[in-house]
């Protein structure tokens, strides 16, 4: 074991999720010893000292410098005598597999390698995420001490060598044990225990037809196992499902603008039954019918609604819901529906850990095209697309007239989010902190016909161990019971990315295009905040 001398480096603080930079940021010398090493004094301190006889996970959905960086990892956690590593085999593990294996192998936790949905590259971004023994992203009372760790740290530790990441077995490097596993095993068992796949293979095999894009993403594998192999899909019903290091130079995020591909595939005269796609990790999802897109917050709400009929694991039924703030709140009415509650939490999916440890919550999901459940501790995607086949097969409706009947039921919350990526950190600051002085005066003031109600910054209590965060997004609430909501991406690399989420309700009018609904309340308060004033943007760059 070698000890070697190293300095903090500023800026080693994880945001939403995990500590995302530039590729180069990472290569830089010791950037990733210093923070894996930082992470693994924290781990140490929660096992009461010593990390001997305690098992890690690593994996990563494959981008530019994953490999390079399981190696280091391997060298430094044999450094501080992790007990056994598993490393998934070419390193390939998606988000939720990590949290499963984790939470199926006993692993004091496990480190994942993603940038999630930004581009892969040496010019572009990497990630490293905590992912602590429930499997879930470690909370922030964990990453805050990581990053304090970062801004102290003198030295890290190494035994040097390799391990071939390729071949499954079981190694030494140092005292520790390293075993290369499959990773598709664990993951593909645990979907057989929730879903009726005797049922699904039967359903895909009368004539139904669908199309997975896994985006040259970590899905892929997992994906061709499962809708393949084990459902009997034919061959061309999984696309672009090998992992590519740069995702084929394309930004593997499953929404309208960067899924195009399927989308127009989904919207063509001789389009599947059902779309779906999963980011370049997996945990997100985007789920398409015929010309008809789902809206995250309507999954959401339509899977709470019909799983504990379509889904064996759900048979007993759902202990309760939750969705972050800005995620639409169809899923509050079936939860009301069902006598159940549901749970208001910040953007972040570690936020549901603590309900979803604590029996609370059944389902859970986000706007950001998140959707999972308490079989893990990550959003899953590939989980949400058996979830919308299980409904499929359970209704025999198509996804169109399953989205129409929740809304003649419950009503329609039209949703949509704006994206102005890469603005200027210092002017969305400013625009912050003017919008903040004045949110107290906003009561009464018009806007798209209507008037606004109230103003506040969202700030939280976790209803089970009583951690707060504040500051969580400024929301505008209109007497017409439309919400407009604000915040600053945490999972950006470059400038500030603002995020505007628009909601409005109808009960009766079900019909319209959520464009056309959306279009003059977020023209009104981009006129409000003198957005193009200050940002320099007509228009976002993402509209989903
Ligand atoms: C991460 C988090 C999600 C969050 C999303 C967006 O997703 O896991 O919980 O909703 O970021 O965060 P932001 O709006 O701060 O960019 P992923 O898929 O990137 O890991």
């Amino acid at each position: 074991m070698r000890v070697i001398s190293t300095a903090p480096i500023a800026g080693q603080k994880p945001g939403t999720s995990g500590l995302r930079k530039k590729t180069r940021t990472f290569m830089e010398q010791r950037y990733l010893e210093n923070f894996i090493q930082s992470t693994l004094d924290v781990v140490r301190e929660d096992c009461g000292g010593s990390l001997a006889g305690k098992r890690l996970v690593v994996g990563g959905d494959g981008r530019y410098f994953n490999r390079e960086a399981i190696q280091t990892i391997l060298q430094i956690a044999a450094g501080n005598g992790v007990g056994r590593v598993w490393i998934a085999q070419g390193g390939i593990l998606s988000t939720p597999a990590m949290s499963c294996v984790i939470r199926a192998r006993g692993a004091v936790g496990g480190i994942v390698l993603s940038a999630s949905h930004n581009p892969g590259g040496i010019d572009a971004d990497f990630g490293v995420k905590y992912n602590a023994s429930n499997g879930g992203p470690a909370p922030e009372e964990i990453t805050d001490r990581i990053y304090r760790r970062t801004t102290e740290i003198t030295e890290y530790r190494v035994v040097e060598g390799s391990v071939n990441i390729d071949q499954l077995g079981s190694s030494k490097l140092g005292d520790t044990e390293v075993v290369v596993f499959d990773p598709l095993d664990d993951y593909a068992a645990l979907m057989q225990q929730i879903f009726d796949f005797p049922k699904l293979r039967k359903f895909l095999a009368g004539g139904f037809r669908m199309c997975f894009d896994a985006m040259n993403g970590v899905t892929g594998p997992f994906a061709k196992h499962i809708f393949l192999d084990l459902l009997g899909a034919p061959a061309g019903s999984v696309i672009r499902a090998t992992p590519l290091e740069d995702f084929g130079g394309e930004h593997p995020d499953p929404n309208l603008t960067y899924a195009a591909e399927l989308v127009a595939k989904l919207a063509s005269d001789d389009a599947p039954d059902f779309g779906a796609a999963c980011d370049g990790d997996g945990d997100r999802n985007l789920i398409l019918g015929r010309k008809c897109f789902v809206s995250p917050g309507d999954s959401l709400a339509v899977i709470a609604e019909l799983a504990p009929a379509a889904i064996p694991a759900y048979h007993p039924g759902l202990a309760g819901v939750a969705r972050s703030m800005p995620t639409s709140m169809a899923a509050d009415r079936v939860a009301a529906s069902l006598g159940i509650p549901c749970f208001e939490t910040p953007t972040g999916w570690k936020f549901f850990g603590s309900l979803l440890d604590a029996g609370k919550i059944t389902i859970c999901g986000e706007e950001s095209f998140g959707t999972g459940s308490n079989h893990v501790r990550e959003k899953d995607g590939l989980w949400a697309v058996l979830a919308w086949l299980s409904i499929l097969a359970h209704t025999g409706k198509s996804v169109d007239q399953v989205l129409r009947d929740h809304w003649t039921k419950f009503g329609r919350s039209y949703y949509q989010r704006y994206d102005y990526e890469g603005v200027s950190a210092e002017g969305a600051n400013a625009m912050f902190a003017d919008l903040r002085g004045k949110l107290g005066s906003l009561a009464g003031t018009p806007l798209a016909g209507s008037k606004i109600s109230h103003a506040d910054d969202f700030s939280y209590t976790d209803p089970v161990n009583g951690a707060t965060a504040a500051n969580q997004g400024t929301r505008i609430f209109l007497e017409n019971g439309s919400r407009v909501i604000l915040r600053l991406s945490g999972t950006g690399t470059e400038g500030a990315t603002l995020r505007m989420y628009f909601e409005s309700y109808s009960k009766d009018d079900i019909a319209q295009d959520a464009e056309a609904k959306i279009r003059p309340l977020a023209a009104a308060v981009c006129a409000l905040l003198d957005l193009e004033a200050r940002l320099g943007r007509k228009a976002p760059d993402v509209i989903t």
